[in-house]
């Protein structure tokens, strides 16, 4: 009897020392502060929900399939990809457009219990929303707003359980440059269409002012919040907030608008166009935002927009952006929510699992299964399509994220034909790439740089299995090629990233790097099969 009751007593007191000691350990861990950006590499024009102690938020994500990236945190640092919004052919067809379309801006929002993602398909048909219970998926069929014009949609729900579409339209007569309209309409949901007026709430808050989009409304203490997007997104981008305190009134510019801008800053500051906002509140009752923005590296922005998170304030209703700074910052002190450090992907992908990780991407909608994995191999069948054109091609790729990386993979691969390829492939459009590739006899380094495809340097490689190497340093590249990692050669000189950077490509989508392989418009069976792919920074 004794032994017993002291065995209960030590299991239960042995349990809550543990947990003592791992939140005490957890808690030594948890840094002050936090580094911008939270979300690095290809991840523009955030939105942001908080449900419970849980936040999700999503990122623009163009022709990449799957599309609408859904990212989960508890402490607002720490990010976690736990699916897609676009999983399936049949909601979402992109091929035939181009890289800098697609899916535009999307908002996440969760209204009694079901979660909501709406954005514009750009080039693809419109304005539409998808729904799931899971925001990890699996997410429903697009609803199509027909009568939904111009971009950057998002959602609210008024205190009388109403749903209210805004967003951006430049559908009218403009009276200077670059003109457009916020406005809001109600959705009914139940019908699954805009009914009831439609109301135009700003034009933007500067009297030319140009390409006021990506509005969000929030009701606080009973008053109407608008933020919107201000200046295009590149270096005139900014935050604008206005009031009102109906939804369906013309709503009055704040006095200290914008709200935030590095606009100010000048062209050299490290951090540009900072803008594309939304905010949310925490369990705790605390304001931040999610803002996009680029990272220059010698006059470049090789990374694309990335998302910042930054701290709001409010004083009489207007929100105060980082209060002391009024600019995104790349450290500041961390949110005060629970530290939760999210599974940190292994660098290297042995392709072991029966499916893909979830950082992999196609770009445009497969219409058949060409990748298949087995044994430890990622196998591509080579088929007819190129990424120089707008078709879904042979080709997976993830994010690049870093300023520094090193890119590896371990090829098998032979063929006979002249026009069989297959290797590593640095995508930012499909007319702006690198690729690393193996042929029936070389190898060759090709760049596509503003259109023009050459090859820039080959060497005689026969052997079927190859590792091929690119490791990047801000903006050099520099590849390499061997018959195992400890006997490297490299290929070509220094390259620049300058090839993918926005200077020299549309300012929206972003740069994956990964695998490809191609028959250049010929059928066959010829496959290439990858052992590995690594990605460390
Ligand atoms: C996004 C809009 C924008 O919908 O670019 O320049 C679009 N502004 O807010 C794609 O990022």
């Amino acid at each position: 009897m004794f032994k017993n009751n002291f065995l209960k007593f030590a299991k239960r007191y042995l349990t809550i020392i543990i947990l003592f000691v791992c939140s005490f350990i957890n808690a030594q861990e948890a840094p002050k502060n936090f580094q911008n950006p939270i979300l690095p590499g290809f991840n523009p024009d955030p939105s942001i929900c908080r449900v419970g102690d849980d936040y999700y938020m999503v990122t623009s994500s163009f022709c990449w399939y799957p599309g609408i990236p859904i990212y989960h945190s508890k402490d607002l640092v720490n990010w976690e990809l736990v699916g897609h919004g676009i999983t399936r052919p049949e909601q979402l067809n992109f091929n035939g457009v181009k890289d800098k379309n697609g899916i535009w801006a999307v908002t996440i929002r969760y209204h009694s219990g079901l979660f909501y993602l709406i954005t514009t398909c750009s080039d693809c048909s419109g304005n539409f929303y998808i729904t799931a219970k899971n925001p990890a998926g699996p997410w429903s069929d697009p609803v199509w707003l027909k009568d939904a014009v111009g971009i950057d949609p998002s959602l609210m729900w008024d205190d009388n359980d109403k749903c209210y579409y805004s967003g951006n339209s430049w559908d009218f007569k403009k009276s200077w440059p670059g003109q457009c309209a916020i406005w809001t309409q109600e959705l009914d949901l139940k019908q699954q269409k805009l009914v009831g007026e439609k109301k135009i709430l700003t034009y933007g808050y500067a009297n030319n002012a140009g390409y006021a989009e990506s509005p969000h409304i929030y009701k606080i203490n009973g008053d109407y919040l608008l933020i919107a997007a201000e200046g295009g997104t590149d270096m005139y981008h900014s935050i604008t907030a206005h009031h009102s305190s109906s939804i369906l009134e013309s709503f009055k510019a704040d006095k200290i608008n914008p709200v935030l801008s590095h606009r100010q800053l000048g062209k050299d500051y490290p951090i540009q166009a900072v803008g594309h906002g939304d905010l949310v509140q925490t369990q705790n009752g605390d304001w931040w935002a999610v803002v996009l923005g680029k990272r220059l590296v010698d006059g470049q922005v090789p990374l694309s927009r990335e998302t910042f998170l930054c701290k709001v304030n409010f004083e009489n209703g207007t929100p105060i952006f980082n209060p002391g700074h009024g600019k995104v910052l790349l450290e500041q002190e961390r949110p005060n929510l629970p530290w939760t450090p999210v599974k940190k992907e292994p660098f290297r992908d042995e392709f072991s699992l029966d499916s893909l990780a979830l950082k992999w991407h196609t770009v445009r909608t497969p219409k058949e299964k060409w990748y298949s994995l087995d044994k430890g191999f990622l196998t591509l069948k080579l088929r007819p399509q190129v990424v120089d054109s707008l078709v879904n091609a042979s080709m997976l790729i993830q994010r690049t994220s870093h300023f520094q990386f090193s890119a590896s993979t371990k090829l098998n691969f032979k063929t006979s034909k002249e026009n069989e390829q297959a290797g590593l492939i640095i995508y930012r459009t499909n007319e702006s790439y690198y690729m690393l590739m193996k042929e029936k006899a070389r190898i060759v380094l090709i760049r596509k740089f503003n259109g023009k495809k050459e090859i820039i340097a080959e060497a005689p490689y026969t052997k079927p299995e190859v590792y091929f190497n690119v490791k990047a340093d801000k903006l050099d590249l520099q590849f390499s090629f061997g018959e195992s990692l400890d006997h490297m050669n490299t290929i070509g000189n220094i390259q620049s990233l300058v090839v993918i950077s926005e200077s020299t490509v549309n300012k929206f989508n972003g740069t994956g790097i990964g695998l490809y392989a191609t028959s250049n418009g010929q059928i066959t069976k010829t496959k290439a099969s990858f052992d590995w792919f690594e990605y460390k920074y």
